[in-house]
């Protein structure tokens, strides 16, 4: 739902400048040293990127989910390491107490993310618990007015940045399944709190993860998200419904790019005596490409009107997570296959985002668990 189309029209262009202006330009640089400048993450801040899905009443802007897919749209189209680093902050980072979390919760720590003065972290994945995540082992077992933590959670975008971590963990041991789980909210530098190395990945250098230790870890029980407990796997699970349909978002946008530098090529480039574009062949995967973009932008602003409509989408998202990815990575293969030879090397970028988009199709839930969602909500509840 679209609340002031002046303003949002305001908000995209402005993102759309800052992309194409700062951050395309740093593009090389990022992806070369494993960081984003300084002067970036100002700017960011300044632009108010950490807060978009923050309440306005706590310092965010508030957007409607509809608003927000349209401008993940216009980030998108730069290397995705930009858009990680305030991307849990509106998502997976911050949800949890957007959703789910105490007055006072929401008072004490979002403002702080809507600024960016902190960066959001969400801790679900173990070692040993990934697409099972109710499975996972980490215990919080509750000592007067504290819960103690311990356990290992693994590939936590943002660890290294984080001041706080959504944490997913057992607060009842004997039962092991998705009720025995709560979620905490953990601050950095918590005693018995500490990071593995930063782990060296496929893309999207310039975005880190690493594991996260926790070793008797002791947390105030007024940190209990919602001051529920057994509650924190369906709390999981509505932010990563809204997570998926960040990434399906982000999808669209990597892939409009994408689409973008292979036209560019298409024009430019000769062989035969005309250039590229004039064959048919080349044609046909730019117009696929076109088509299949077309089809997830759609698919997720429904989903996303839907989600402000205040129902379920649990569905919708992992159908727009799903086709948006493998589009994506169908797009990014084409892309270079267009470009050929100069596709194959870095000094056109458009390798690096073949691999940078890889992880689309795999985290906030790998493609077969949004099938595994779809179909199962399918038997459960019919098709619409
Ligand atoms: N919203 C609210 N509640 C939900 C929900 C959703 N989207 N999905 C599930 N739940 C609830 C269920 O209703 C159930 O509650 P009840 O027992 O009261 O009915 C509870 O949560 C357990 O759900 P379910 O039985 O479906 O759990 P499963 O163990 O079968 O797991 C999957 C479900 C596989 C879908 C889940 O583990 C998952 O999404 N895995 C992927 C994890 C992931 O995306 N990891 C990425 C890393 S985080 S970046």
């Amino acid at each position: 739902m679209i609340r002031d189309p002046e303003t949002l029209s305001l908000l995209l262009d402005t993102i759309a400048r800052f992309v194409r202006e700062k951050l395309v330009p740093q593009e090389a640089h990022v992806a070369e040293t494993d960081q984003i400048p300084e002067t970036i993450v100002r700017d960011m801040k300044e632009l108010g990127l950490f807060g978009m899905s923050i309440p306005e009443a706590y310092g965010g802007m508030g957007l409607t989910m509809e608003e927000e897919v349209l401008a993940g749209f216009e980030i998108a189209r730069t290397s995705p390491a930009f858009r990680s680093l305030f991307a849990t902050n509106n998502g997976i980072g911050a949800q949890g107490i957007v959703i789910d979390g105490t007055e006072a919760q929401k008072q004490h720590y979002l403002p702080k993310i809507a600024t960016g003065e902190i960066i959001g972290a969400f801790a679900l994945t173990e070692p040993d618990s990934g697409s099972d995540a109710a499975s996972l082992r980490t215990s919080a077992l509750k000592d007067g007015d504290f819960y103690v933590i311990n356990g290992t959670k693994r590939y936590i975008t943002n660890a290294p940045e984080a001041g706080i971590f959504t944490v997913m963990a057992r607060s009842a041991p004997q039962r092991k399944g998705a009720d025995g789980i709560s979620a905490f909210i953990v601050e950095k530098g918590t005693p018995g709190l500490s990071l593995g190395a930063i782990d060296k990945k496929m893309g999207q250098k310039g975005a880190h993860t690493c594991d996260v230790i926790f070793d008797n870890v002791r947390v105030p029980a007024a940190n209990l998200i919602g001051n529920r407990e057994g509650v924190g796997f369906k709390t999981a699970m509505k932010v990563l419904d809204k997570g998926r349909l960040n990434i399906a978002a982000a999808s669209v946008g990597a892939a409009e790019r994408m689409l973008s530098d292979a036209l560019r090529y298409a024009r430019e480039r000769k062989q035969f005596g005309k250039a590229i574009g004039e064959f048919q062949l080349i044609q046909a995967m730019l117009a696929d490409s076109h088509a299949e973009i077309y089809a997830a932008r759609c698919m997720v602003l429904d989903a996303a009107r839907k989600r402000d409509e205040g129902r379920n989408v649990g569905t919708e998202a992992a159908c727009a997570k799903l086709f948006a990815s493998e589009m994506c990575g169908r797009v990014a293969d084409r892309a270079v296959q267009i470009f050929g030879g100069a596709g194959y090397l870095a000094e056109y970028g458009i390798e690096r985002f073949y691999r940078d988009v890889r992880l689309f199709r795999i985290f906030e839930g790998t493609s077969q668990i949004q099938q595994l969602v779809i179909a199962r909500n399918l038997l459960r509840d019919g098709a619409t």
